[in-house]
């Protein structure tokens, strides 16, 4: 069991502290070396260092020992962001800024060592007398997701029982006593069922810190494959270890858990470099990370090797490597993240899949989405419903423009706009459902060969709207080309050619 005791210095011996402008923005992971201009109390423990700012401006620190990886530490942060991340609808959670500020203010620091051994050292030493609120976590008890021991579930993860205590401790405690007050009699009755037993020596103050982490670790799935094989978890001190025992065994512990946190674990993960495969948040008994895996919902692979992401039933985030991956979406509408602007990628929609070329060589490679609804780019999100193909010519009121709009998902209403043709002409609209494209009238005919051609008339300002309800029962993937051809006798051939369009139903 890692240290769970909160650490408040002596005020009277109150010295050294950390600054708040300690500068990280310089490093793409956020960590920096401890600069040598703190105070050598902190420099002789630690050797990097990493921060949150709070909405006040000021810090809340990570120091960081030698072994503890970048990947720990990233991980590390990323819990408590997503804990001080304000979670809609929640009694106390809707707006976390007063908890952040608080937690700044006082100098809440995660003290990230390697060992056990090694922290006690620290903070029997000078470390103790430090004008810092801190919480400890060490390198042997902290599992990335994707690594060998996460894989093999082989290893306690103490990373969300830490943050969380620090979260409590420097902010929830003061800054929300009838909440504090709510978990405690949460305790106190799971303690008289039987249902949560501390830790023998454990002053009774403190035993909320340890319950509250309890249901949480259990309900994000951290105990689901049952270490210990007696169906409980934290060496038997709570009884439950799924969330669907959780949730049915202690309702008022899970309720007080959810009035400051979501129902869904959407931390910014990111995989393990050394992870090669396919990392699935979907359940499977046979797969013991899976356990831990299926409440996941924003990921990203990590290193270079070419894996692949499988989403689970919930809106999942997920993003590639340098190399070339597969990201499966799956159910739910999920969303694919790109480094760099959209300019820079090749996007091809496939029937049953998307293609993504980056053309910044070792950025994102060239990857492969499937069930993937939104792409999100640095400058633009964007989508496969409607393309605009290009192909159209420019004609006496400028280059005759064609936007299709709609999710094109059954009973919902689809449109067609054209604009800058001449007014009052005739305009006909092709469709067509497999485009061989054609070199016609100085443009490109991509809905050709035509499957259907109807004929409207442009109105006084040389635009047509048309709208319509989208059927239903059309199959995923469904391709449809349009494009206009607009009567214009001052140009060549008396036609030009809107831009085409291609609508792919989701
Ligand atoms: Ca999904
Ligand atoms: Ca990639
Ligand atoms: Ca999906």
């Amino acid at each position: 069991m890692a240290a769970a005791v909160l650490f408040v210095s002596s005020v009277s011996l109150r010295a050294q502290s950390l600054p708040d402008n300690i500068d990280i923005s310089g490093s793409p992971n956020g960590i920096v070396t401890l600069p040598g201009t703190v105070s050598s109390v902190f420099t002789n423990v630690f050797d990097r260092y990493t921060k949150i700012t709070a909405p006040n401006g000021r810090s809340i620190h990570f120091l960081l020992q030698s072994n503890v990886t970048d990947e720990m530490a990233v991980r590390a942060r990323e819990v408590m962001r997503f804990y001080l991340t304000d979670a809609p609808g929640t009694q106390y959670g809707s707006n976390k800024t007063a908890i952040a500020n608080r937690m700044a203010n006082v100098d809440a620091t995660l003290v990230y060592f390697n060992t056990e051994q090694a922290a006690q050292q620290a903070i029997n030493g000078p470390l103790g007398n430090t004008n810092l609120f801190f919480q400890d976590l060490y390198a042997t008890e902290s599992i990335v997701e994707g690594s060998s021991s996460y894989i093999s579930n082989n290893n306690r993860d103490a990373t969300l029982e830490e943050v969380f205590h620090l979260v409590h401790g420097a902010g929830i405690r003061n800054g929300l006593p009838a909440y504090h007050s709510e978990m405690t009699a949460a305790k106190n009755a799971a303690k008289t069922a039987g249902m949560y037993t501390p830790p023998f020596g454990l002053p009774v103050q403190d035993e909320v810190f340890e319950y509250i982490i309890s249901v949480i670790d259990v309900y994000y799935g951290f105990w689901g494959h049952d270490p210990d094989g007696d169906g409980t978890s934290f060496g038997g001190e709570y009884i439950f270890h799924t969330q669907a025992d959780v949730i049915a065994g202690d309702p008022a512990g899970v309720t007080a858990m959810l009035k400051f946190l979501p129902t869904v674990f959407s931390f910014d993960c990111t995989v393990a470099s050394q992870f090669n495969g396919t990392f699935s948040l979907i359940f499977n008994g046979g797969v013991e990370y899976t356990h831990k895996s299926q409440y996941l919902t924003e990921v990203t692979l990590s290193g270079n090797n070419a894996s692949g992401l499988r989403g689970n039933a919930l809106d999942n985030v997920l993003a590639g490597n340098a190399n070339n991956n597969v990201i499966d979406g799956r159910g739910g509408v999920d969303a694919a993240v790109f480094q760099g602007v959209f300019s820079e990628y090749t996007v091809q929609c496939n029937s049953a899949s998307i293609t993504v070329v980056d053309s910044v060589p070792a950025r994102d490679g060239t990857d492969t989405l499937i069930s993937i609804e939104e792409l999100r780019f640095a400058d633009q999100f964007v989508d496969c419903t409607w393309q605009d193909l290009g192909g159209g010519t420019v004609g006496s009121h400028g280059a005759v423009s064609l936007t299709g709009n709609g999710s094109l998902v059954g009973g919902s209403v689809a449109g067609l706009d054209l604009t800058n043709a001449p007014p009052g002409v005739l305009s006909l609209a092709w469709l067509s459902f497999t485009s061989v494209p054609l070199p016609a009238f100085s443009g490109t005919v991509f809905a050709s060969p035509f499957s259907g051609q109807f004929l409207f008339l442009t109105n006084g300002s040389g635009a047509l709207s048309l709208g319509t309800t989208w059927p239903t029962g059309i199959p995923a993937g469904t391709e449809v080309w349009f494009q206009f051809l607009v009567s214009d006798p001052s140009v060549i051939w008396d036609i030009t050619l809107s831009n085409a369009v291609k609508a792919t139903t989701p």
